[in-house]
């Protein structure tokens, strides 16, 4: 068993026809008295997509364990069947980002080949300089693109070069830096030569990038450096992207920011600098980048969408240069639940902030903040907020030939029991 059937999905949703039916009617007359035309929000909602992460198709787990469940993938190709099962169940996951060298493909023309046949295509390709490889010549142990030797910055850049080429033969358009360097203790590291490294280091990889692919820089407060992360806020990564050219913007990964961080006023300084690359989605309740997306602070997610929605409206950001299209994809662990209901909910959770943030007031909201109605603005926003929008989901989900509800058909269909009979280590 390789893929879900059509026709059980279309069995599933039959089944629930009536009652979503209802529901979609109900919530078309409820926006319609609010002056908004549901087959609008529904076109516009039908736009998102979201790239799925491979490393994220197996129990991660912790620091302190993993809990592997029968059935996981052993490898990319694998993985590659679980990805399409989450894009045939939503609609709206067309493409995967690769990790190498976790998910290093052996050929790449096969991969591309299986992915094409699984109606799937490649996202933004991932580099790893945080960890030793095996038979590899230098240690990262203290760095790699910022590391002192020479040596081992040219073995990080060459790692980096290798993960372009995989990319051009699997046809994406974005490498994103895993940068983890940094220092565990006051005084390892020269702070500001640690980032003129890294800046230097990141030169020579700008100038081998293909001229229509970007490249994604990644900040992290701490972890796995404890002390100083050379790429630690938005505001270094920003330097980063500005010292190389316009085809480097920053990436925002929602659980690397400090406790109680603005993340939307993150987003919006990125916006306006034109430097905002994408996300890696997933959510943080302390100083983690694991949880599933939506799962903590919805009404963050929601006013991260805000912005984006107010962005892509603004004639002034149509016409930038390069293009105001941020990447999206989920960057998430999955230590308890099944990675491929997660992700499904997750894409589905990202899919609803971008829903409601469709349905904002923004002629409203404008006059309130004008007048300094605090109370009013607000409130708009909360209107759009509080509006159930999942009818519009499973609507876009099923017009796409996907499920109304995708973790009810996907639990119905026998996926990873097959799996598990089937990959047995
Ligand atoms: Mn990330």
């Amino acid at each position: 068993m390789d893929r879900i059937c059509p026709e059980l999905i279309a069995a599933a949703n039959q089944a629930l026809t009536k009652s979503f039916q209802q529901d979609f009617r109900a919530l078309g007359e409820s926006l319609s008295r609010r002056g908004l035309d549901i087959k609008n929000i529904l076109a516009e909602s039908a736009s998102l997509t979201v790239a799925l992460p491979s490393w994220g198709f197996s129990q991660a787990g912790t620091r302190f364990g993993r809990f592997p469940i029968a059935g996981e993938p052993r490898n990319v190709a694998e993985k590659m069947f679980d990805a399409a099962v989450v894009n045939d169940l939503t609609g709206i996951t067309p493409r995967v980002s690769i990790h190498v060298p976790w998910d290093k493909p052996i050929d790449s023309k096969i991969l591309k080949r299986q992915a094409t046949s699984l109606g799937l295509a490649f996202d933004s390709i991932n580099s790893n300089t945080f960890q030793d490889q095996p038979g590899q010549r230098y240690s990262y142990r203290f760095g790699s693109l910022s590391h002192t030797d020479r040596a081992v910055r040219r073995q990080a850049i060459e790692h980096h070069l290798e993960c372009v080429e995989i990319g051009r033969a699997l046809g994406s358009k974005a490498l994103t830096v895993w940068l983890a360097d940094g220092g565990s203790f006051p005084g390892q590291q020269h702070l500001r030569l640690a980032l003129e490294r890294v800046i230097g280091s990141l030169r020579e990889i700008y100038s081998a990038l293909p001229k229509t692919w970007r490249l994604f820089t990644e900040h992290k407060p701490f972890e796995p450096a404890f002390y100083s992360t050379v790429v630690q806020d938005w505001g270094t990564s920003l330097m980063i992207a500005q010292a190389l050219g316009p085809q480097a913007a920053c990436l925002v990964d929602l659980g690397h920011h400090l406790p109680n961080c603005n993340i939307e006023m993150v987003v919006a300084r990125l916006i306006a600098a034109n430097r905002l690359g994408g996300f890696h989605f997933n959510d943080s309740k302390f100083a983690d980048d694991d949880l599933s997306t939506g799962s903590i602070k919805p009404y963050q997610l929601f006013l991260i969408f805000n912005e984006l929605v107010d962005a892509a409206r603004d004639p002034e950001t149509k016409k930038s240069r390069p293009p105001f299209e941020p990447a999206y994809m989920i960057d998430q662990s999955h230590n308890l639940k099944d990675p491929i209901e997660d992700l499904m909910l997750s894409a589905v959770e990202i899919h609803r902030a971008f829903t409601k943030a469709l349905l904002v007031d923004r002629t409203a909201l404008a006059r309130y903040q004008e007048m300094n109605d605090v109370v009013m603005a607000e409130r708009t926003l909360k209107v759009a907020y509080e509006t159930d929008v999942s009818p519009i989901l499973a609507e876009v989900r099923r017009q796409a030939g996907a499920a109304l509800d995708p973790v009810a058909v996907y639990r119905r269909c026998g996926y990873r029991e097959a799996k598990a009979c089937e990959r047995r280590n």
